[in-house]
């Protein structure tokens, strides 16, 4: 299981729109060979406003920025979970990401078909939990131990839900919101229509993209923090898991670096800035040498002393 996030709802809720609007925002695609592995996965850049300041401060000549992997998959149906609507073959797909944006549409738009006729975001809410948990449970049924990727219903979830925010009632948001997800809102048409136009076209109109704060939940809840390597070369932000130590997160820099791990020089990306450099925190006495056992921290910029 890679560490994606699968777009899942009713048929024509406006998943493939939210997938378009993310992915046209991708950068350097070539960076990420594996973007181009399936035309329904898509490599979106993680906006860090903190990468942009350290390339600033280091005059690096590259920002590489860390990407969080979306799958576009096919709607689900009710029944979902007996084959319908080629039911099994999407919630295969849900088994294979990590974390779940579930979309729901809340705008009226009645040239738009909603399967159910109407638009009542709760039920459809529902609709989707409950094939995710017939399903968990046929899978417990047929006696097959269950690994932790079949734990459909348990995937964390962000809710999006697709309407203009003023359109959503305070009552539904906190309903919604006490289902114990993440929630963002945001008009994918429109997040899809701005994109063809000049940012000082879209400043125009005050519209503010609400795909950022998406991505960014959507990499919390996968668990995920980042880390930073900063100097003239390149800025760059690495993904690890939350908890993991320095020598495993300096394996994501390089393989070899995990086992020929010696130390850690480290400081928050704050404390760099506030330094005004590397040598500057240094001679502050700001720099902190850790070693193998030390957790990476969100923020940490590290230098890796290896073997
Ligand atoms: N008015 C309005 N229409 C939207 C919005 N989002 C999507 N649509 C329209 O709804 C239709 C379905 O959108 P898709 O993104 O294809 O929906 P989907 O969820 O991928 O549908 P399936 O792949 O069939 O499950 C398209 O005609 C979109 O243009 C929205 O925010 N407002
Ligand atoms: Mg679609």
């Amino acid at each position: 299981m890679s560490l994606s996030v699968g777009i899942v709802g009713l048929p024509n809720v406006g998943k493939s729109t939210l997938f378009q609007a993310l992915t046209k925002k991708e950068v350097n695609i070539a960076n990420y060979p594996f973007a181009t592995i399936d035309p329904n996965v898509g490599v979106v850049e993680v906006p860090d406003e903190r990468l942009q300041k350290l390339a600033k401060l280091t005059n690096s000549a590259k920002v590489i920025p860390t990407i969080v992997e979306f799958v576009d998959i096919a709607g689900l149906v009710k029944g979902a979970n007996k084959g319908e609507g080629l039911g099994n073959k999407f919630l295969a797909n849900i088994r294979e990401v990590a974390a779940i944006v579930h979309v729901v549409r809340c705008f009226e738009n009645k040239d738009i078909v909603h399967v159910e006729q109407s638009v009542d975001p709760l039920r459809d809410i529902d609709t989707i939990q409950t094939e995710l948990q017939l399903k968990d449970l046929e899978t417990t049924e047929k006696g097959s131990a269950v690994p932790e990727n079949q734990q459909l219903n348990k995937k964390p979830v962000v809710y999006l839900l697709n309407c203009n925010p003023s359109d959503v009632s305070q009552e539904l948001l906190d309903k919604i919101k006490g289902l114990g997800g993440a929630v963002v809102m945001a008009n994918l048409q429109d997040e899809l229509d701005m994109q063809s136009l000049l940012e000082e076209e879209r400043n125009e109109f005050g519209f503010v993209s609400r795909l950022p704060e998406l991505i960014t939940k959507a990499y919390e809840v996968l668990n995920l923090i980042t880390f930073f390597t900063t100097g003239p070369d390149e800025s760059r932000a690495w993904t690890i898991q939350k908890g993991w130590t320095a020598p495993k997160a300096a394996g994501v820099i390089h393989s070899d670096f995990e086992e020929k791990f010696i130390r850690a020089e480290t400081i928050q990306w704050e404390k760099l800035l506030e330094a005004g450099g590397w040598s500057e925190a240094a001679a502050k006495g700001w720099i902190r040498t850790e070693g193998k056992e030390y957790v990476v921290q969100d923020g940490d910029v590290i230098e890796v002393m290896h073997g």
